[in-house]
């Protein structure tokens, strides 16, 4: 479909276009994977005149996907069914005024600007069909926030409840050796592997980097990408295709079905440069990183970045066409603590950017990449990751959105050793001359392992409760069994150890999460290590009820989350503690669209 759009606005750019998606099984997906939400965001660039549903499974079966159309889509919307599901010799069965009283619901409802007839509709079709809606109003086009929407096969809205957004960085021959050598040896099966570990660490867009000098990163681009949309588990996230040449961004761009990021394009070429780059980002339908850099150079200081950012802004909304939500501004992480005086205030500086970009560029996004701030460290990964922790902790409160970080590697800010963390905020801060000779003193006495070879067991010396707490909020799982065991044999019951420590472990979780001081990937890690414990506990809980020997079925329910929501740990939870109290349970999973709910229920007749 963006292909099919890039050609019309080449040969034709005035003309008006309706894109159409067409639906193909009760999955809600199209043929290549998208719901209709990440399918609109996808083409929302082409600005078209209307957005529709059509052909598929018949109007009574589209219900669902038209009302998602209406609701995402603020143009006009159209739905043109088949005359029903197709019978057993390919034809159609379903009449006149089956069709046309389906399409008058929906217009009643409120989905519909307009209605048609796909396979099996003929002229009788359309007459009913519009004979039925002709006294029904028009939908009222809606008017939505304007946020960054992103899409792979599913979108990814960012909103102000959205936490820091991560952006994998894994994927990236500049900054991963592993990765460069799967690359370069012709290993993309592996390479891929890399990608998926992101997206179940916790990564919600995957940038993917193939800047290497003996690689031909164009190709190397497209292969990847390709390779990764055949992934669903992957596939399912928007990517950010990452190059310093336009040739490979836009051969990346190419390559993506949803909407994805351009990271990134500058003024470093002067104005007509960047402009054309622009409007290329803006003709495959991608968000655009803007680098803040121009003809003199990468800039350092804050009046700097936001000069440069605020030209490119203003460049870009007033003569590109670009929505201020797809500007997302990177003003440069800079290493710090490099025994090169000017460095000492760049991480101030980002900082302090960030603040006034915010305010002067009103709905762009600020990104970053952060792993460039410890450089001077390398080989120290526990000094490494305290200065990005606390660096993030500073950043996201002055306004940074997302950054691209290793989503297996971050520490919690809490966690960070009060010395340590008191000289990492010194050379973050430029608080004091000697900031970078007392960390760089201070980082030869402690181990250089990182979160991932530190091996601390001085948590196990606490209370249980303390350890489940510990085990839930670090995503600790060697002795989470062991401990939930100690814990029900204290307790008693089963679901006090749940609603006990673990759910404060959980709370906890939750309001660093919601400060800034705890990010996605941890918090994947806690609910991974939260799950396995329910998972412990849950037989007991059915012994219980065994053993309780009382059979009659108190109730019949339907649980799920819904469409876009995957928290199920509290669900899950609720599901065991209801069926062993004798309700029958049916859980449908994890988003689940609302008419799928309402349909099982009655379909069962719930209570
Ligand atoms: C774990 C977690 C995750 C995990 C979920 C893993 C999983 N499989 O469930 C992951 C990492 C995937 C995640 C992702 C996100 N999360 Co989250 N997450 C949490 C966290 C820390 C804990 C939730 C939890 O499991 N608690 C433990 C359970 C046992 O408690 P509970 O859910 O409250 O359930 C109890 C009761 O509510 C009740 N209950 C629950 N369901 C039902 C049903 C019935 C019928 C009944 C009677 C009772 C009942 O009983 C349960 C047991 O006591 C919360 C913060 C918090 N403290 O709640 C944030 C939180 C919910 N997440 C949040 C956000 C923003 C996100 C993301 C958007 C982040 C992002 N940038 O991508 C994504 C959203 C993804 C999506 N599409 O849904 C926000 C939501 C903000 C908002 N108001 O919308 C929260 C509140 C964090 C915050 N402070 O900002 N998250």
């Amino acid at each position: 479909a963006k292909a099919a759009i890039a050609a019309v606005r080449e040969v034709a750019p005035e003309i008006p276009l309706f894109v159409s998606v067409t639906i193909v099984d009760r999955s809600g997906r199209n043929l290549s994977g998208q719901t209709v939400e990440a399918f609109w965001t996808s083409v929302e660039h082409s600005e078209p005149f209307a957005a529709g549903v059509n052909c598929s499974l018949g109007a009574t079966e589209m219900r669902p996907y038209v009302e998602a159309m209406s609701r995402v889509a603020p143009v006009y919307v159209i739905c043109y069914p088949n005359a029903g599901l197709p019978n057993s010799f390919g034809g159609y069965d379903e009449q006149p005024p089956t069709t046309s009283s389906l399409l008058k619901e929906f217009a009643k409802a409120g989905f519909l600007n307009a209605a048609g007839g796909c396979c099996g509709t003929g002229p009788e079709h359309i007459r009913q069909i519009r004979e039925a809606m002709a006294t029904i109003p028009a939908r009222q086009v809606p008017k939505l926030e304007p946020r960054p929407r992103f899409s792979g096969l599913e979108p990814f809205e960012i909103s102000p409840d959205s936490g820091f957004v991560v952006i994998g960085e894994r994927t990236n021959v500049t900054g991963s050796i592993r990765f460069r050598r799967l690359i370069e040896s012709g290993d993309f099966a592996g390479a891929v592997q890399v990608a998926l570990e992101q997206v179940r660490g916790g990564a919600n867009l995957l940038d993917v980097n193939m800047d290497a000098d003996l690689l031909d990163s164009e190709a190397a681009m497209v292969r990847f990408l390709n390779l990764i949309a055949t992934e669903p588990e992957i596939a399912r996230i928007p990517v950010m295709v990452d190059s310093s040449k336009i040739s490979v961004l836009e051969a990346g761009l190419k390559c993506l079905q949803g909407k994805g990021v351009a990271n990134s394009i500058s003024l470093k070429g002067g104005e007509e440069s960047f402009l054309e780059q622009a409007r290329l980002v803006r003709m495959h339908g991608a968000a655009a990183v803007v680098m803040a850099f121009d003809e003199v150079g990468q800039a350092d200081t804050v009046e700097r970045k936001v000069a440069i950012c605020s030209r490119a802004y203003d460049l870009l909304v007033d003569k590109a066409g670009f929505p201020p939500e797809d500007i997302i501004f990177d003003p440069n992480v800079l290493p710090i603590a490099t025994g090169i005086e000017e460095h000492a205030g760049y991480a101030k500086a980002f900082i302090e950017a960030t603040r006034q970009i915010k305010r002067r560029c009103p709905g762009v996004h600020i990104s970053g990449g952060i792993s460039n701030l410890s450089f001077s460290f390398r080989g120290n990964d526990r000094v490494r990751e305290a200065i990005h922790s606390a660096f993030l902790f500073h950043a996201i409160r002055a306004g940074l959105d997302m950054g691209i970080v290793n989503a297996g590697q971050l520490v919690v800010y809490e966690d960070i050793p009060k010395d340590l963390l008191e000289m990492v905020e010194d050379i973050i801060f430029d608080r004091r001359p000697d900031a970078t000779e007392r960390l760089v003193e201070f980082a030869k006495s402690i181990s250089g392992g990182g979160t991932k070879r530190e091996v601390d067991l001085t948590w196990r010396e606490g209370p249980v409760e303390e350890r489940l707490k510990y085990a839930v909020l670090h995503g600790e799982v060697a002795y989470i069994e062991e401990d939930a065991e100690e814990a029900r044999v204290k307790y008693g019951k089963p679901l006090l150890v749940i609603e006990g420590p673990m759910m404060d472990g959980m709370k906890v979780v939750g309001d660093l999460f919601g400060a800034g001081k705890m990010f996605l990937p941890q918090v994947v890690k806690s609910a991974r290590a939260m799950k396995r414990a329910v998972a412990y506990l849950e037989p007991f809980m059915q012994a219980e009820k065994k053993a309780s020997g009382s059979q009659r079925v108190r109730g019949k329910l339907v649980l799920a989350t819904v469409k876009g929501d995957v928290h199920d740990i509290g669900k899950n939870i609720v599901g065991v503690v209801l069926a062993c109290n004798n309700y029958e349970v049916h859980d449908l999973g994890v988003m689940v669209p609302a008419d799928k709910i309402l349909d099982t229920a009655i379909e069962l007749g719930a209570d």
